[in-house]
């Protein structure tokens, strides 16, 4: 699983070929990663964001990434962590395979993902982790198109975290 790596800082300072965005379903900005990105893309990624009409939890959308370094901004919406009745397992997931699946359509070979939900929308860490890097290995087992796949922690907790359970 070479091409999984884990990097530590700010998602917005990456080049690759993608970044995931953690969103809202308005998908016109907010805080955190979703706020960080929208600064640094510049008002272009809110205008063309404008033209989305949203997106539901669970599903992604592209655009491109403006002032970012990298190529394109893929927006997903992770669900609001309500103690865990409420399908936020499952929309997490899909959070994961729209958005690899998203970035296949569109030639994608590296991309960036943030810890989804699990700020703001209060997931549990170690819970979204284990998704996370679950969805992740299950897609690239059965695709090669790409050649690398970045988790980035804001955070040294997160970053522990998710040291923890890929070398589990
Ligand atoms: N680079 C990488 N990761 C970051 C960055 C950054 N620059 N900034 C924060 N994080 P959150 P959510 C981490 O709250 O829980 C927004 O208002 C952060 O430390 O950004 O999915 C949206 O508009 C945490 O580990 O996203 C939505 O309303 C992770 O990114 C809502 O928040 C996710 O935290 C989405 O909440």
């Amino acid at each position: 699983m070479e091409r999984i790596k884990l990097h530590k800082g700010d998602i917005t300072k990456l080049k690759v070929d993608a970044i995931v965005n953690a969103a809202n379903t308005t998908l016109l900005g907010g805080g955190g990663v979703d706020g960080a990105i929208h600064r640094a893309a510049g008002k272009e990624l809110f205008e063309e964001c404008r033209t989305l009409n949203g997106c539901p939890t669970g599903e992604a959308k592209i655009t491109k990434g403006y002032s970012l370094p990298t190529k394109y901004v893929i927006h997903t919406v992770g669900p609001v962590w309500n103690g865990g009745k409420y399908k936020e397992e499952n929309l997490l997931v899909n959070c994961y395979k729209n958005s690899l699946r998203l970035a296949v359509e569109n030639k994608i070979k590296s991309i960036a993902f943030p810890a989804i939900s699990t700020g703001v929308y209060r997931f549990p860490i170690e819970l979204a982790t284990k998704i996370a890097i679950r969805e992740v290995k299950n897609f690239l087992n059965n695709n090669d198109t790409f050649e690398k796949v970045i988790f980035v922690c804001f955070d040294e907790g997160t970053y522990s975290n998710y040291k923890k359970i890929l070398s589990a």
